[in-house]
């Protein structure tokens, strides 16, 4: 009987880990030793010379784990048979593409096969955030990527909608009104597009700063031929700098975009939000916790999915005889 059950032990023991294998910390410390720091040089080479990495690559995760989970679905480029993700209206300003291609390349010549993009994904935003300023945490690894890249799937809350109407889609998602909130803090790096919020300027929303109105009114009327579109940054106060300023920004009514003033506004959010202007640990604590949330939102693992050779591209189909 003992030696019976040992051995169904042994045997669950060399079966599960491929069958089950979950995401865990250090995922790949055997296969792929360098993988992270591989990663981390590939986001600091970048980081020194465009200091707005961090943004494209904090908007490309959590566009990438709202549509389909975590699993690089977002980096799918498009063919003339088949469009993907990028074809979507709110992809239009992914940025960051080559910096994953850049550090794809870097694994591939090491380990070939290992890496998956979407923890490349997870990794450099990780990197990126504690480069500016933000907290450093661990990020458990091991998803695989995806086979399916559909425009038709992609579904992401829009910046005019209200706190409750925004918590639906992360509700969907299982994240709480708390992790919502504690992620739209990382509008405190970035920017928007004038397309974005200029309904606020041109109907003169009352509850934007009237200084900020205007800053934001000759940034977009400064509009040309070349520069159709311009941007202003989201954080008012520190816009390359991982903080809480973002918080304390919409509190004085300087919100560029209107789901981000609702948050200081709606009883919903309010009091998270001032949590979060008062203690900058406390923010960047939960910052941490909630992007280690989003970042498990259904992802593929163990023998689902596949390991991309090229990010940008499925894995060639082995031809299957009819
Ligand atoms: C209700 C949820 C959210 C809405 C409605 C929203 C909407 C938007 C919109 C409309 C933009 C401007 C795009 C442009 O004009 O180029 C933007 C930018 C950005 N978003 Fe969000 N977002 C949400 C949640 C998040 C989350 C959860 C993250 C990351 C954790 C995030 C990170 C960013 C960043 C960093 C930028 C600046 C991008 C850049 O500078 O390239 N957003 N967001
Ligand atoms: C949310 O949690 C429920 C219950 O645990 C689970 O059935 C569902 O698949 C989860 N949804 C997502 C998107 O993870
Ligand atoms: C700020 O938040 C941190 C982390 O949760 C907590 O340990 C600390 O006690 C808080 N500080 C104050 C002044 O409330
Ligand atoms: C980065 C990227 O691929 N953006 C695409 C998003 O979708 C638009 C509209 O279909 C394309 O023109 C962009 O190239």
């Amino acid at each position: 009987m003992r030696l019976k059950a040992t051995f169904l032990l042994l045997l669950l023991n060399l079966i599960l880990p491929l069958a089950l294998a979950k995401l865990s910390v250090g995922f790949y410390g055997r296969s792929c030793p360098k993988a992270e720091s591989i990663v981390q040089a590939a986001v600091r080479r970048r980081f020194t010379r465009d200091k707005s990495i961090t943004a494209a690559l904090l908007r490309m995760h959590f566009h990438d784990c709202f549509v389909r989970g975590c699993d690089a679905s977002i980096l799918i480029d498009s063919t003339r048979k088949m469009s993907s993700e990028k074809d979507a209206g709110p992809n239009l300003t992914v940025r960051g593409f080559e910096l994953i291609d850049d550090a794809k390349k870097a694994l591939e010549a090491t380990c070939p096969s290992r890496v998956s993009c979407a923890d490349i994904i997870a990794l450099a935003t990780r990197d990126a955030v504690f480069l500016s300023g933000g907290p450093f945490y661990r990020v458990p690894t091991g998803r695989r990527d995806g086979l399916v890249s559909n425009p038709d799937d992609v579904n992401l809350p829009g910046p005019t909608l209200s706190v409750s109407q925004a918590f639906h889609s992360f509700r969907a998602k299982n994240m709480t009104m708390d992790d919502m909130v504690t992620l739209l803090g990382a509008h405190t790096v970035g920017v928007a597009h004038c397309s974005i919020f200029l309904d606020r300027i041109i109907g003169s929303d009352p509850t934007m700063d009237r200084g900020l109105r205007n800053k934001l009114n000759a940034i977009c009327s400064a509009a040309s031929g070349s520069n159709p579109d311009p941007t202003a940054f989201l954080d008012q106060g520190t816009p390359l700098t991982f903080d809480n300023q973002f918080f304390k920004q919409i509190g004085l009514r300087r919100g560029v975009m209107k789901i981000d003033q609702e948050l200081a506004n709606d009883r919903l959010s309010r009091r998270t939000v001032s949590g979060f202007t008062a203690n900058a640990t406390l923010f960047r604590t939960r910052f941490a916790e909630a992007m280690v949330k989003m970042g498990n939102i259904q992802v593929l693992e163990g023998r689902a999915g596949e390991i991309r050779k090229n990010c940008r591209v499925f894995n060639p189909r082995p031809k299957r005889r009819v």
